[in-house]
Protein backbone atom coordinates (compact mmCIF):
# COMPACT_ATOMS: atom_id res chain seq x y z
CA UNK A 1 0.00 0.00 0.00
CA UNK A 2 1.12 3.76 -0.86
CA UNK A 3 2.82 5.96 1.62
CA UNK A 4 0.38 8.96 2.63
CA UNK A 5 1.78 12.57 3.92
CA UNK A 6 0.98 15.37 4.59
CA UNK A 7 3.17 18.39 4.27
CA UNK A 8 2.65 22.42 4.83
CA UNK A 9 3.85 24.51 1.72
CA UNK A 10 4.11 25.46 -1.72
CA UNK A 11 3.38 22.65 -3.92
CA UNK A 12 5.72 23.93 -6.85
CA UNK A 13 8.70 23.16 -4.72
CA UNK A 14 7.55 19.43 -4.01
CA UNK A 15 9.65 16.71 -5.53
CA UNK A 16 7.81 13.99 -6.80
CA UNK A 17 6.51 12.80 -10.37
CA UNK A 18 3.45 14.35 -10.74
CA UNK A 19 2.02 17.96 -8.98
CA UNK A 20 -1.48 18.56 -9.54
CA UNK A 21 -3.34 21.94 -10.23
CA UNK A 22 -6.45 22.90 -8.76
CA UNK A 23 -7.10 24.58 -12.42
CA UNK A 24 -10.60 26.04 -14.24
CA UNK A 25 -12.17 24.54 -17.01
CA UNK A 26 -10.41 26.71 -19.61
CA UNK A 27 -6.80 25.35 -18.39
CA UNK A 28 -5.55 29.05 -19.58
CA UNK A 29 -4.45 29.09 -15.79
CA UNK A 30 -5.97 31.95 -12.96
CA UNK A 31 -5.33 32.55 -9.54
CA UNK A 32 -3.80 30.75 -6.18
CA UNK A 33 -2.18 27.47 -6.82
CA UNK A 34 -2.83 27.45 -10.31
CA UNK A 35 -1.60 30.63 -11.15
CA UNK A 36 1.74 29.64 -9.00
CA UNK A 37 2.33 26.41 -11.21
CA UNK A 38 2.01 28.89 -14.44
CA UNK A 39 4.56 31.28 -12.96
CA UNK A 40 6.97 28.33 -12.02
CA UNK A 41 6.37 26.13 -14.99
CA UNK A 42 7.07 28.99 -17.72
CA UNK A 43 4.90 29.43 -20.81
CA UNK A 44 5.66 26.21 -22.15
CA UNK A 45 2.70 25.17 -19.93
CA UNK A 46 0.60 27.53 -20.97
CA UNK A 47 1.29 26.47 -24.46
CA UNK A 48 0.74 22.69 -24.03
CA UNK A 49 -3.01 23.77 -22.26
CA UNK A 50 -3.73 25.73 -25.17
CA UNK A 51 -3.43 22.84 -27.67
CA UNK A 52 -5.46 20.64 -25.38
CA UNK A 53 -8.44 23.15 -25.48
CA UNK A 54 -8.10 23.94 -29.05
CA UNK A 55 -8.90 20.07 -29.66
CA UNK A 56 -11.89 20.20 -27.56
CA UNK A 57 -12.90 22.99 -30.06
CA UNK A 58 -16.30 23.90 -28.20
CA UNK A 59 -16.31 22.09 -25.48
CA UNK A 60 -14.85 22.72 -22.09
CA UNK A 61 -10.50 21.66 -21.89
CA UNK A 62 -11.36 19.82 -18.59
CA UNK A 63 -14.65 19.87 -17.52
CA UNK A 64 -15.33 19.94 -13.07
CA UNK A 65 -14.26 16.41 -11.59
CA UNK A 66 -11.95 15.50 -14.42
CA UNK A 67 -8.01 15.61 -15.28
CA UNK A 68 -5.76 15.79 -17.60
CA UNK A 69 -1.80 15.57 -17.57
CA UNK A 70 1.00 17.49 -19.29
CA UNK A 71 4.76 18.14 -19.05
CA UNK A 72 5.99 20.36 -16.76
CA UNK A 73 8.11 23.22 -18.41
CA UNK A 74 10.49 24.45 -16.20
CA UNK A 75 9.16 22.45 -12.59
CA UNK A 76 11.56 19.95 -11.60
CA UNK A 77 9.18 17.45 -11.92
CA UNK A 78 7.85 15.09 -14.90
CA UNK A 79 4.35 15.82 -15.19
CA UNK A 80 1.64 18.25 -13.91
CA UNK A 81 -2.14 16.67 -13.76
CA UNK A 82 -4.56 19.44 -14.26
CA UNK A 83 -8.28 18.51 -12.73
CA UNK A 84 -10.88 21.00 -11.99
CA UNK A 85 -12.55 21.16 -8.94
CA UNK A 86 -15.95 22.41 -7.88
CA UNK A 87 -17.23 25.32 -7.18
CA UNK A 88 -18.80 24.96 -3.80
CA UNK A 89 -22.63 26.22 -4.03
CA UNK A 90 -24.11 24.30 -0.49
CA UNK A 91 -23.54 20.87 -1.40
CA UNK A 92 -26.87 20.35 -3.08
CA UNK A 93 -24.79 20.21 -6.70
CA UNK A 94 -22.92 17.20 -6.62
CA UNK A 95 -19.73 18.97 -5.13
CA UNK A 96 -18.63 16.07 -3.07
CA UNK A 97 -18.80 13.41 -5.92
CA UNK A 98 -17.27 15.96 -8.69
CA UNK A 99 -14.26 16.65 -5.63
CA UNK A 100 -14.00 12.69 -4.89
CA UNK A 101 -13.39 12.40 -9.10
CA UNK A 102 -10.78 14.89 -9.04
CA UNK A 103 -8.84 13.07 -7.06
CA UNK A 104 -9.34 9.56 -8.17
CA UNK A 105 -8.76 11.20 -11.97
CA UNK A 106 -6.02 12.54 -10.85
CA UNK A 107 -4.68 9.42 -9.26
CA UNK A 108 -5.93 7.37 -12.30
CA UNK A 109 -4.10 8.99 -15.01
CA UNK A 110 -0.60 8.77 -12.71
CA UNK A 111 -1.26 5.03 -12.58
CA UNK A 112 -1.30 4.98 -16.32
CA UNK A 113 1.55 7.09 -16.94
CA UNK A 114 3.56 4.73 -14.23
CA UNK A 115 4.27 7.37 -12.08
CA UNK A 116 4.98 6.61 -8.32
CA UNK A 117 4.39 9.76 -6.67
CA UNK A 118 1.74 12.35 -6.57
CA UNK A 119 1.16 15.64 -4.66
CA UNK A 120 -2.20 16.83 -4.27
CA UNK A 121 -2.93 20.75 -3.29
CA UNK A 122 -6.19 21.13 -1.70
CA UNK A 123 -8.81 21.53 -4.51
CA UNK A 124 -11.44 23.50 -4.28
CA UNK A 125 -10.71 24.97 -0.85
CA UNK A 126 -9.66 28.41 -2.27
CA UNK A 127 -11.46 30.65 -4.63
CA UNK A 128 -14.20 27.70 -5.20
CA UNK A 129 -15.09 28.27 -1.33
CA UNK A 130 -15.35 24.62 -0.46
CA UNK A 131 -15.25 23.91 3.19
CA UNK A 132 -12.04 22.88 4.11
CA UNK A 133 -13.06 19.92 6.89
CA UNK A 134 -15.52 18.80 4.22
CA UNK A 135 -12.71 18.54 1.39
CA UNK A 136 -10.31 16.83 3.52
CA UNK A 137 -12.36 14.32 4.79
CA UNK A 138 -13.49 13.50 0.79
CA UNK A 139 -9.92 13.88 -0.44
CA UNK A 140 -8.63 11.18 1.59
CA UNK A 141 -11.58 9.07 1.29
CA UNK A 142 -11.10 9.41 -2.37
CA UNK A 143 -7.25 8.74 -2.38
CA UNK A 144 -7.75 5.87 0.05
CA UNK A 145 -10.34 3.84 -1.86
CA UNK A 146 -8.42 4.74 -5.27
CA UNK A 147 -5.21 3.66 -4.30
CA UNK A 148 -5.64 -0.22 -4.66
CA UNK A 149 -6.65 0.74 -8.48
CA UNK A 150 -3.25 2.69 -8.96
CA UNK A 151 -0.68 0.00 -7.68
CA UNK A 152 1.80 1.86 -9.74
CA UNK A 153 1.72 4.84 -7.01
CA UNK A 154 3.58 4.24 -3.95
CA UNK A 155 3.82 7.90 -2.28
CA UNK A 156 0.95 10.44 -2.11
CA UNK A 157 1.55 13.71 -0.56
CA UNK A 158 -1.12 16.01 0.46
CA UNK A 159 0.18 19.58 0.18
CA UNK A 160 -1.33 21.84 2.39
CA UNK A 161 -0.54 25.70 2.05
CA UNK A 162 -2.07 26.98 5.45
CA UNK A 163 -1.94 26.06 8.73
CA UNK A 164 -5.92 24.60 9.11
CA UNK A 165 -5.37 22.63 6.25
CA UNK A 166 -2.43 21.02 7.82
CA UNK A 167 -4.02 20.06 11.08
CA UNK A 168 -7.12 18.97 9.40
CA UNK A 169 -5.10 16.81 7.28
CA UNK A 170 -2.98 15.49 9.92
CA UNK A 171 -5.91 14.32 12.13
CA UNK A 172 -7.35 12.39 9.28
CA UNK A 173 -4.74 10.54 8.41
CA UNK A 174 -3.42 9.48 11.99
CA UNK A 175 -6.99 8.54 12.74
N1 LIG B 1 0.99 25.53 -3.13
C1 LIG B 1 0.06 24.76 -2.51
N2 LIG B 1 -1.20 25.18 -2.26
C2 LIG B 1 -1.52 26.44 -2.64
C3 LIG B 1 -0.61 27.30 -3.29
C4 LIG B 1 0.70 26.81 -3.53
N3 LIG B 1 1.64 27.53 -4.14
N4 LIG B 1 -1.23 28.48 -3.54
C5 LIG B 1 -2.50 28.36 -3.06
N5 LIG B 1 -2.68 27.13 -2.51
P1 LIG B 1 -7.17 27.81 -5.19
P2 LIG B 1 -9.61 26.38 -6.07
C6 LIG B 1 -3.87 26.54 -1.86
O1 LIG B 1 -7.91 29.08 -5.03
O2 LIG B 1 -10.31 26.76 -4.82
C7 LIG B 1 -7.69 29.46 -9.74
O3 LIG B 1 -7.79 30.78 -10.15
C8 LIG B 1 -4.93 27.47 -1.33
O4 LIG B 1 -4.56 27.99 -0.06
O5 LIG B 1 -5.83 27.85 -5.82
O6 LIG B 1 -9.68 24.96 -6.54
C9 LIG B 1 -8.04 28.48 -10.84
O7 LIG B 1 -7.66 28.94 -12.13
C10 LIG B 1 -6.13 26.53 -1.24
O8 LIG B 1 -6.08 25.77 -0.04
O9 LIG B 1 -8.04 26.73 -6.06
C11 LIG B 1 -9.53 28.35 -10.71
O10 LIG B 1 -10.21 29.38 -11.39
C12 LIG B 1 -5.91 25.55 -2.39
O11 LIG B 1 -4.55 25.77 -2.83
C13 LIG B 1 -9.77 28.49 -9.23
O12 LIG B 1 -8.63 29.23 -8.72
C14 LIG B 1 -6.84 25.76 -3.56
O13 LIG B 1 -7.08 27.14 -3.76
C15 LIG B 1 -9.79 27.15 -8.53
O14 LIG B 1 -10.17 27.34 -7.20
Amino acid sequence: MAQIEVIQGDITRVLVDAIVNAANSSLMGGGGVDGAIHRAAGPSLLEECRKIAAAKRNEAACPTGEAVITGAGNLPVKHIIHTVGPVWHGGGKEEPELLASCYRKSLLLAQEAGLKSIAFPNISTGVYGYPRDKAAAAAVKAVRETLPSAPAVKRVVFVCFDGENYSLYKKLLEG
